[in-house]
């Protein structure tokens, strides 16, 4: 048998504490690394997960792996998802607590599949009956329908999260999932009219023309050619598709059924998708300055795709409204604009059918009982990026992951802090990067990114992209994390534009492009493409272009100020519930299962905070149990404890460690832990332990033995 010793030797340590010298990032690394050979993607930093992208299917999720996590303690077994899992799922049964799990790394470092975990776990350990089994279902296709209509291939991952969400699943006071509700942030809409070189628009589209049957795509009039489609093409040769569209296309139809979405939502759903298509492909010609449609007929189809009135969205592509205090004026569209108007139109159904889509999963989930469900979140967002060029997306991405690690530290160091307070125990505290600085940056009242650029947004006159970026230049260069062209030094200077600012994240610099800021942030349809689009009789576009949008005066927020809401509101809906950490890191940047690149995963660990993180954790005392489970668990080391203490389970505890000989600097008693200091007294006793087991297996077996 492999003894304790040469086990930690192959594949390291499970707990990153364990390690003897905590401070050293090598170290750290090589454990990881040990362990990424053997395919043991999973270790801990107390009771932070860290799990390293395998780019391999590893049997490690099956029914019997599920067994293996049930009802047992963190520390009994190996580190999981699924132990993560299974602690947050008791706390919330035993001790009624909410719950959320909070997955956070870069672009493709495995925090979606992470998700899926969770919830494939939750379905299987719960009961199978009833209306359970159908909440359970349910609860299980979510996935496959949002991914269809919310992720896309881009260069960093094949299965990208293009918007965040955050999924609740709900409890009843059994520990039964009755239900549950997703609330979705902010979708890149901007890729359905255009994606980068080597990216895809989002899956649904190649989906549709790949795995629809042939009447269906007949009543939507598509052709099976994705070369046929400028928003799948951009005038490029297409993206092929996937082996897999076919097959996720009959995924997704089945998981609508099992979401109980009628025919006619289908129906209007796919009308909707193909009319976006088509959309794409109206040209415009110009005449005297004036947009002309190549095609009419072209819109004539999309007119009924959508369901709406044909003359007023022909009208909505050419001309366009104002109404000002005194009249109404009309003014044609030029070529460029009506490419505006086009490209505005595609985006704004396309996003607001994913939001309908989100409301409609929501409704199919909604517990039948309405008594108070307590609940298990879980988020899952898109990670940080640093792209090529990176555009007002990518700036609303990578605020949204700063929010989080603020989040993150402020969550473990306080909550480490509280523990120490509650169970009377003494520590020294711990420096560490707090991003709060680069937060206020972005968002801070008045004088932050986003309140200089709502204000250029939002001013009258003719604002601009350059004029907008001289707004931030003028107001931000003071702040050592934003870098203007003109503060960056020559050799930056060279490499960045002057239509661009950087901003130093937490997790890197990152250079922004302002072009299309202004658009983008104002996010404004023209009035007679939404009259359009009100005239329509698909119920969907029905409810989600309603009349009263006509009417109201009020401008909307900005696309930015409402996402930064959304995430403000987010934050606060964590802050009330007992967070788990799942932090994810990416090996390589290729995609490989075999490489482990150590500088790419070390740039990753710095930025996570993964050291500091550790540190904190070993400043004061690595390892901390309840009284009764330590006691459970060594009583048999100590003839005082064994079978059984007559005693509280805390002078059991203090019997139990003074025959291990631990020193009195080694460990505290807290009011309800035992709190040791450094692991290796804790590995001395779990040695001690595993030979002991060992011991008294075999005099089992030899006392069977001679009974035989
Ligand atoms: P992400 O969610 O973190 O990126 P994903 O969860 O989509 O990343 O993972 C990317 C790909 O890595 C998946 O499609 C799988 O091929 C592979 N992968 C990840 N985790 C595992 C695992 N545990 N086992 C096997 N393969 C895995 V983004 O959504 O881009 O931020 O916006
Ligand atoms: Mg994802």
């Amino acid at each position: 048998m492999e003894s304790h010793l040469e086990h930690r030797d192959r594949v390291g340590v499970q707990d990153a504490v364990l390690l003897e010298d905590y401070t050293n990032e090598r170290a750290f690394i090589e454990n990881l690394q040990k362990r990424f050979k053997e395919n043991v993607i999973y270790t801990y930093i107390g009771p932070v997960l860290i799990s390293i992208n395998p780019y391999k299917e590893l049997n490690i999720y099956g029914p019997a792996d599920v067994k293996a996590y049930e009802n047992k303690h963190f520390f009994e077994v190996p580190p999981h998802v699924f132990a993560i899992t299974d602690t947050a799922y008791r706390s919330l049964r035993e001790e009624n607590r909410e719950q959320c799990i909070l997955i956070s790394g870069e672009s493709g470092s495995g925090k979606t599949e992470a998700s899926k975990k969770v919830i494939q776990y939750i379905a299987e350990v719960t009961e199978r009956k009833g209306d359970i089994e159908t909440v359970r279902d349910k609860l299980l296709v979510c996935n496959p329908v949002l991914e269809a209509f919310g992720n896309a291939k881009t260069n960093r991952n094949d299965n990208s999260s293009r918007f965040g969400k955050f999924m609740d699943i709900q409890f009843n006071f059994e520990g039964s999932p009755v239900g549950g509700n997703i609330l979705n942030y902010l979708l890149e809409k901007s890729r359905v009219i255009s994606q980068a070189p080597g990216e895809r628009n989002f899956h649904i589209f190649y989906q549709l023309l790949e795995g629809a049957e042939e009447h269906l795509l007949d009543q939507l009039q598509l052709k099976r050619d994705l070369n046929s489609y400028y928003y799948l093409s951009n005038g490029r040769k297409s993206q092929h598709a996937n082996l897999e569209d076919s097959t996720s296309f009959k995924e997704v139809e089945r998981a609508l059924t099992t979401l109980e979405f009628s025919e006619t939502e289908k129906e209007d759903m796919f009308h909707i998708v193909s009319a976006i298509l088509h959309l794409g492909n109206v040209g415009f010609t110009e005449e005297d300055g004036r947009a002309v449609i190549v095609k009419s007929e072209l819109v004539d189809d999309i007119a009924r795709l959508f369901k709406c009135d044909s003359e007023k969205l022909r009208l909505s592509l050419t001309q366009r409204t104002i109404e000002t205090i005194r009249d109404v004026v009309t003014t044609p569209l030029d070529r460029e604009l009506a490419i505006y108007a086009r490209d505005a139109l595609a985006k704004a159904v396309y996003d607001r059918l994913f939001t309908w889509l989100v409301k409609r999963i929501n409704s199919s989930l909604q517990p039948n009982d309405i008594r108070r469900n307590s609940v298990i979140g879980i988020l899952d967002i898109y990670g940080f990026e640093i792209f090529d060029r990176n555009s007002f997306e990518q700036l609303c991405i990578n605020f949204c992951n700063e929010k989080l690690q603020q989040l993150f530290i402020e969550l473990t160091l306080k909550s480490e802090q509280e523990e120490y307070e509650k169970e009377g125990i003494q520590w020294e505290q711990i420096s560490y990067f707090d991003n709060t600085i680069i937060c206020d940056l972005i968002e801070a009242k008045h004088r932050g990114l986003i309140a200089f650029m709502d204000e250029e947004c939002l001013r009258p006159g003719d604002p601009t992209d350059l004029t907008l970026l001289a707004k931030l230049d003028d107001n931000l260069s003071y702040h050592e994390h934003y870098i203007s062209h003109k503060k960056a030094d020559a050799k930056l200077q060279k490499v960045m534009g002057r239509d661009e600012f950087m901003l130093i994240h937490y997790a890197g610099a990152v250079t922004y492009n302002v072009k299309s800021f202004i658009e983008k942030n104002n996010d404004l349809l023209f009035r007679d493409l939404r009259e359009a689009m009100c005239s329509s009789s698909n119920n969907i576009i029905q409810s989600v272009f309603p009349e009263s949008e006509l009417r109201s005066k009020k401008r909307p927020d900005t696309a930015i100020t409402q996402f930064k809401n959304s995430l403000n509101n987010l934050m606060n809906i964590l802050k009330d519930k007992e967070p788990s950490y799942i932090r994810c890191i990416k090996p390589n940047l290729n995609k490989s299962p075999a490489v482990f690149d150590e500088e790419i995963v070390r740039h990753q660990i710095t930025y996570l905070g993964l050291m500091e993180n550790l540190r904190v954790r070993r400043a004061g005392f690595a390892y901390r149990r309840p009284y009764d489970l330590f006691l459970k668990r060594y009583k048999s080391l100590c003839k005082d404890t064994w079978p059984h203490y007559p005693g509280s389970a805390k002078d059991g505890v203090q019997h139990l460690v003074c025959q291990l000989g631990y020193e009195s600097c080694e460990y505290q008693m807290g009011k309800t832990k035992l709190f040791i200091r450094h692991p290796q007294t804790l590995f001395r006793t779990e040695d001690a332990f595993q030979l002991k087991k060992h011991d008294i297996a075999a005099i089992i077996q030899a006392h069977w033995k001679g009974h035989v």
